[in-house]
């Protein structure tokens, strides 16, 4: 048989069997919702849905950095769940513990004597921050379109496109077709809701507001609603934060009027917050949210959120709907359309989203991969703009006043992984938050190192805030890792090697420089060997095995890899800057004598000091911390250092390779380094599974946490190009599942963009595209080539 043929029977065969159970569910479901087939022909980059979300992880978010929702769909009650990315709890506040640095040398001692208990509870006592957690994110509130209909609907399709950012509901009731369209514009700062149907008078909703925050309250008029209200305070610290959200609702036809609902004790708690706008038989009908808090930046909360969103709303509202549609998909499409991706396609596609995870494992549906990987570029789009907020541990969306881990920035792999696919996936421009946060940490870091340590720099533990606090939080197992700090400034770095951009390196070179001087002034020499080694610290959050119950020990391998890299940077940028040369050499001397790299046993790579990694508690730990060195970092390498890689490729087998979302994610991106794409692939295929991906593609770590799909989205960049170590590597770790295909615009360190083509398996063109004018070394396989590529003068490559 041809296998042409053979494939498109397998196909087909594979296509029925999917398509068949799902026909007859939808017939004996429910008599409500009939699945409608001709509704199905989706533009490829589109997640769709036949019924409304019920849990949140499969509503559909929207975002503009700032302003987000979830979009639930429901046919009788539509509902967006609402986010501002500076409402958190808190306010101003500084945790550093005055006790701390009586208490380090007795902390150090009682470590190299081997009493890492007695360690741990002196720390408990003495260090942590205080107060011990830190202030968490806080939901906005709710907005709901009550259209009080019951009524059999058909041809129901909820989805979200991917290339304009607009999210949209259609459905059939009584022979009238309705449609809404959702978005949230970056230009504009509103989120607009266009109710439209196809014939006059049909229109007809109650809108309202409601918030969990007690200290909030709700006024309508006759076509708009405000509320008003205070962030909460939390561990002690006060709330400082007010905020605004105001709905404004336009009618083509009918009539808008202020509503009050009968309160009773039973609709209390479901209508919340009582007066509304009522929107009668109109034609059209277009709703902007405008939100704001008063929060400026860490230590400045005198912004008026009431006047911002007044602004907002009347400078949006003297926009037609055409103009704020249009301007919305233009700045979208601007960063979204730098990259696209084709691993081809099959009639997979046809089914919903939810149902296409399910069946992904069963290998006919490669253009899921490729929606996977467009997914993670429109979240990091839509939550972390320029002038915005970082991405939280759930982006810009979270439904809680109390969220998981509180929707923090957990910096001992969580926030540095949302930015991995930045700058390979062409986003370099949704750093820029990060950057300002890294900024700020290293002004209020320069406390914790002074109060907690007697040291210069500044230092940031393994969590922060709204409010860039730097402290060890929650205990000394998770908490009391002072290279938080220093791992994100690698991703700065990473930044100025992809862009080249000499004026970025010169502003964030005084955070790399501050961070490195923490470590110059507490490094220690460790007894048996006379390494110098950090301590207190910990291998991110894994027990140390010569321990009873507890993590904290000196020296861990990834600390020391960690130091490797801030120094080498620094001593690089002082070079390029042409500034500390003296500062550059005492690095240098110091760099030399860190604890090295150490082959265990097990020919494994150390996570410890000593060679304890099969006495660990739990072998298959989540973290892979010691791993850094091969993925994000560059220092261990199949092609540089052999022996080194081979021992990482031990510790990730001994790992195994399923754990949570991001842990899963960071494993598929290590499999890459090692250029063995079917390994990584195959841990993709757990990834993008119901066990780690919910209905919405959101990542389930579980709970939902964002970082899963960034790094799932990296791991798909990693297997098609790499660019550490000054190479240029075409198809790395192509996997088999993904024989032919395409990608273009991805980027490569040193300021290139690449194009990449192949077939049967093998690369068939490859353009490279410069804006330097760098000389770099091309990579497809053994085969290697010296190129310099001029600016506006592409390059093509095939690999011979
Ligand atoms: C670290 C991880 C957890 C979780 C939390 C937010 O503590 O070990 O798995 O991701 O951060």
């Amino acid at each position: 048989m041809p296998s042409l043929f053979r494939h498109s029977l397998v196909c087909l065969v594979a296509f029925v069997a999917l398509w068949l159970p799902l026909c007859l569910a939808a017939a004996t479901n429910s008599a409500l919702v009939v699945y409608d087939t001709n509704a199905l022909t989706a533009s490829p980059l589109t997640l769709f849905y036949t019924n409304a979300a019920h849990q949140w992880t499969e509503a559909l978010p929207i975002g503009n950095g700032r302003l987000g929702a979830m979009i639930f769909g429901g046919v009788a009650r539509e509902h967006l769940q609402l986010n501002e990315a500076t409402l958190w709890a808190g306010g101003p506040y500084d945790p550093a513990n005055t006790n701390a640095l009586a208490a380090l040398p007795v902390v150090r001692q009682l470590i190299f004597d081997g009493k890492y208990d007695e360690a741990s509870q002196l720390i408990s006592q003495k260090m942590m921050a205080v107060p011990l957690q830190q202030m968490p994110y806080e939901t906005l509130g709710d907005l709901f379109l009550d259209f009080g209909s019951n009524e059999a609907v058909t041809d129901y399709r909820r989805d979200l496109d991917l290339d304009t950012a607009i999210a949209s509901v259609r459905y059939t009731a009584n022979g009238v077709h309705f449609k809404r369209e959702i978005f949230c514009s970056p230009v504009d700062q509103v989120i607009v809701i266009q109710l439209t149907a196809d014939q006059p008078g049909q229109i007809s909703f109650t809108v309202g507001l409601q918030t969990p925050h007690t200290a909030a309250a709700v006024l309508a008029g006759t076509n708009s609603i405000e509320m008003y209200g205070y962030n909460n305070a939390a561990h002690g610290v006060p709330a400082a934060l007010n905020f605004t959200a105001k709905v404004n609702v336009r009618v083509v036809g009918g009539q808008t009027k202020r509503f009050t609902p009968l309160l009773t004790e039973t609709n209390r708690q479901e209508i919340g917050l009582a007066t509304q706008v009522s929107v009668l038989h109109a034609n059209a009908a277009t709703l902007l949210i405008a939100a704001a808090t008063s929060y400026k930046n860490y230590h400045d909360v005198s912004g008026k959120s009431q006047a911002l969103v007044h602004n907002r709303m009347e400078a949006a509202m003297d926009k037609s709907l055409e103009r704020l549609r249009r301007d919305h998909i233009a700045a979208h499409q601007e960063l979204f359309r730098r990259v696209s991706l084709n691993l081809g396609a099959t009639d997979a596609m046809k089914l919903p989203t939810d149902v296409r995870i399910a069946h992904f494992a069963e290998g006919n549906d490669p253009q899921l991969a490729t929606l996977y990987f467009q997914f993670a570029r429109y979240l990091l789009i839509s939550c972390s703009r320029p002038g915005g907020q970082p991405a939280t541990l759930q982006g810009l969306w979270n439904n809680s006043l109390k969220p998981p881990w509180d929707s923090k920035y957990t910096i001992n792999i969580n926030t540095e992984m949302n930015y991995w696919p930045a700058e390979t996936c062409n986003l370099p421009e949704c750093v820029d938050p990060l950057t300002q946060m890294v900024l700020e940490l290293a002004e209020t870091g320069v406390r914790t190192a002074r109060v907690e340590y007697g040291a210069r720099g500044w230092v940031a533990h393994h969590n922060t805030d709204l409010w860039r606090a730097t402290a060890p939080i929650d205990g000394p197992q998770y908490g009391m890792w002072p290279l938080g700090g220093a791992w994100l400034c690698q991703n700065l770095w990473d930044h100025y090697l992809f862009s080249d951009d000499k004026a970025y390196l010169r502003k964030i070179y005084p955070a790399m420089k501050g961070a490195a001087q923490f470590f110059l002034d507490t490094l220690v020499e460790e007894p048996t060997h006379h390494w110098l080694v950090t301590c207190p610290s910990l291998s991110p959050e894994n027990d140390n095995p010569a321990a009873t119950n507890t993590s904290i020990t000196a020296g861990p391998t990834i600390d020391l890899e960690i130091l490797r890299d801030l120094f080498d940077h620094c001593i690089e940028a002082s070079a390029i800057l042409d500034t500390d040369r003296k500062f550059a050499t005492q690095l240098g001397a110091t760099r030399s004598r860190l604890a090295p790299l150490q082959i265990g046993s097990a020919g494994q790579l150390q996570e410890w000091l000593q060679d304890l990694d099969l006495q660990a508690y739990d072998l298959h730990h989540r973290h892979v911390s010691h791993l850094y060195g091969l993925f994000p970092s560059a220092q261990i390498d199949v092609i540089d250092t052999p022996d080194l890689a081979a021992a990482a490729k031990k510790s990730l087998e001994i790992r195994g390779d399923q754990a949570t979302g991001w842990a899963t994610a960071w494993r598929m991106n290590l499999w890459a380094r090692l250029h063995d794409g079917d390994h990584a692939y195959s841990i993709f295929q757990f990834l993008l599974s119901p066990a780690r991906t919910y209905p919405d593609l959101f990542d389930a770590h579980p709970p939902f946490q964002i970082d899963g799909n960034f790094g799932g989205a990296s791991g798909i960049a990693e297997l098609l190009l790499q660019s550490q170590n000054h190479e240029i590597q075409l198809l790395p770790a192509l996997p088999h599942a993904w024989p032919n295909g395409s990608v273009k615009g991805l980027r490569a360190r040193g300021g290139f963009e690449v194009d990449i083509t192949w077939q049967d398996g093998q690369l068939t063109a490859a353009t490279i595209h410069s804006r330097t004018g760098n000389p770099v070394r091309l990579r497809y396989g053994q085969t290697t080539r010296f190129v310099q590529i001029a600016p506006n003068h592409p390059f093509q490559w095939h690999g011979q």
